[in-house]
């Protein structure tokens, strides 16, 4: 098999699959019928839909959605990215994968992140968008499509899950319950970019969103442009985006003739272009009940989930708006691995089967099929340090944690009290020599996962890193919650990065799991909590960047993502904060230029970065 199948088999599915597909497939033979239809939108495009629909004509049954830009004939086929769970496919429902707009054998042109219609703009009936074509396919398969019961749900993993959310403005009357998991909110603060840098380490996966097919077809249409990185596979990232120097040498070695590459390189700033195209102010006078799923470890859309449910709750607070965040990477929680994991950390045994028979089978049982009332919490939250759930009836919740950290000289860390705000931190930034995202070796990875709760002692050691550590807690600590680092700070140069990193420090006594490599000691283990970069340009706005001048004690504010974990007695807190993270982020040249994707490599310069006392993190602030 080609590399090429092996990646894409990577990012659209979940090896663990093979013993459920079988059981599934098997039930699906003997009780579904498949059809496949071409579901004409409102502007005449046919969008390209398959639906199975189960045997027994004595009963109706609901419809349940997934439209897909990865191939709805590879999830018809138990993808599991996109198949619906084992629980789902015993409950009988009208199954249906659809591909969207300008994918596959669907018809259009596609464009990333459909920008949402507003307002008067809907009346235009040649006016389309994920809303809109959702609509129109609900209302085609009600009338088209026998045994249905009149309603229709619809979720979806990853760019599935932006489908899914984007079904929510001005939705069909007969769509009743939405998931979105892991979704896309937004392409500026999920997955290709965090905080207005770079993913680079996304870099290959360009290729699968930036050329339009020129038929339609159930065949990838962009192997050819993939393998121009995976001829001669990297087996170390690090050094191969090293070697290849500035983002420029992309655009010129690689991703010449990639239309959303070549978006990317014309809007470095969060433009009209990246606005129209985030979902989040579309989510408004939501009537479907809805349940968003993400995981703590998610380093592709951890934004998406808890922004679309926050944005959600602030715009219709009477909605069914319910939020489940487990221990689990990018959409772990659609396959079971028996003993719950990331990277080396155990969480517990079966714990994506409970979410999907206890959680996600009875919220789509209640809503489409009057099923008993699972009276699901507004939040199901993974407390990822005592590894046991916990539900809240607001999030974050009102007696969120309010701790404040403040560091100290002698790597002292101080909770709820200033050390020294006169105290002076500096590193050298070196672009040349950056600080490694991971401890181990990765290749050209798609998109990144282990190193979200991966030891941090390889960074910790380093003179370009900044770190800070509280004594030994006498007692357990829960933070739950938002956290913002207002950092204080000054460089030599006119333009960085900031990566702030809490870390769970274990006792040397920790225990090592027998599962994990016998190289991998779990005791001082340094285990990352919750991480995220800023581009210090954007300070004060993501529209207009802005220089630092230099040597100037300057306010940047770094917001990481929410967190719900509990840091154990006998265990410490730890803070690190540091300029590079590579290759999962691109290098700052440090100087300010207009456009870091056609800098120069005379503009990478090393720069001391002093960070004051002043500064402080405050955890679960409401
Ligand atoms: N997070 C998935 C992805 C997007 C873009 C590139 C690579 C992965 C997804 O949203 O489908």
């Amino acid at each position: 098999m080609k590399t090429i199948q092996l990646l894409l088999i990577t990012l659209l599915s979940f090896s663990a699959f093979a013993q459920k597909q079988n059981t599934d497939s098997i039930y699906m033979r003997q009780n579904y019928e498949k059809f496949e239809y071409r579901i004409p939108m409102r502007d005449g495009a046919k969008l390209f839909t398959v639906v199975y629909v189960p045997k027994d004509k004595s009963k109706t049954y609901p419809i349940l959605m997934n439209r897909t830009c990865y191939n709805a004939s590879n999830y018809a086929n138990f993808d599991p990215h996109g198949h619906p769970s084992t629980y789902l496919v015993h409950d009988n429902y009208i199954l249906v994968f659809q591909d969207v707009r300008g994918r596959y054998m669907s018809d259009g042109v596609f464009d990333n992140m459909t920008p949402n219609i507003t307002g008067n703009d809907r009346k235009d009936k040649k006016a389309i968008d994920e809303s809109s074509d959702t609509y129109d396919s609900i209302d085609w398969m009600l009338k088209n499509i026998k045994g249905n019961n009149g309603k229709v749900g619809i979720y979806g993993i990853s760019y599935p899950g932006f489908y899914s959310a984007a079904a929510l403005p001005d939705a069909h009357p007969a769509l009743k319950a939405v998931s979105p998991q892991a979704p896309v909110s937004d392409f500026y603060f999920d997955d290709f970019h965090h905080m207005g840098a770079y993913l680079e380490s996304y870099t290959p996966a360009f290729a699968v969103f930036g050329y339009q097919k020129k038929e339609n077809t159930k065949d990838n249409w962009f192997e050819n442009e993939i393998m121009r990185f995976y001829t001669n596979p990297s087996h170390d990232a690090y050094d191969f985006y090293l070697r290849l120097g500035p983002l420029k040498n992309i655009t010129e070695k690689y991703h010449y003739d990639n239309f959303f590459w070549k978006q990317v390189v014309d809007h470095p700033n969060y433009d009209e272009f990246w606005q129209k195209r985030s979902i989040l102010p579309h989510l408004k006078n939501i009537t479907p009940a809805v349940m968003t799923v993400g995981g703590w470890f998610d380093a592709e859309d951890l934004s998406g989930p808890l922004n679309i449910y926050k944005a959600i709750e602030k715009s219709t607070p009477k909605a069914k708006n319910t939020i489940v965040m487990g221990p689990w990477s990018h959409g772990a929680w659609a396959h079971e691995g028996g003993k719950s994991t990331h990277n080396h950390i155990y969480f517990g045994d079966s714990i994506a089967t409970f979410y999907q028979k206890e959680i996600e089978r009875k919220f789509f049982a209640h809503y489409l099929k009057d099923g008993a009332n699972p009276n699901l919490p507004e939040a199901y939250m993974f407390d990822t340090g005592v590894k046991k759930w916990k539900t809240f009836d607001v999030w974050p919740p009102k007696a969120a944690s309010n701790t404040k950290i403040y560091f100290g000289e002698k790597g002292k860390l101080g909770i709820n009290k200033p050390i020294n705000d006169k105290a002076v931190f500096e590193y050298i930034s070196d672009p040349a020599k950056p600080v490694p995202y991971t401890s181990q070796i990765e290749g050209l990875t798609f998109t990144p996962r282990n190193f979200m709760s991966d030891d941090q002692r390889n960074a910790s050691r380093r003179p370009d890193v900044l770190t800070f550590e509280s004594d030994v807690l006498t007692e357990d600590m829960e933070f739950s919650g938002e956290i913002l680092a207002k950092l204080d700070v000054s460089m030599t140069g006119t333009d960085a990065d900031f990566i702030v990193k809490l870390i769970d420090v274990y006792p040397d006594d920790e225990p090592n799991f027998e599962d994990n490599p016998k190289n991998i000691m779990m005791g001082d283990y340094q285990q990352l909590v919750r991480s995220e970069v800023f581009r210090g340009r954007f300070r004060n706005s993501f529209e207009k960047p802005e220089p630092f001048v230099p040597n100037q004690i300057t306010r940047v504010n770094v917001p990481l993502q929410d967190i719900l974990h509990t840091f154990k007695k006998g265990h410490r807190i730890m803070i690190q904060v540091h300029s590079t993270w590579f290759p999962y982020i691109d290098r700052n040249p440090q100087k300010y230029v207009d456009n870091i994707y056609k800098a120069n490599e005379e503009d990478f310069i090393k720069s001391t970065i002093r960070i004051y006392g002043s500064s402080v993190i405050e955890i679960g602030k409401r």
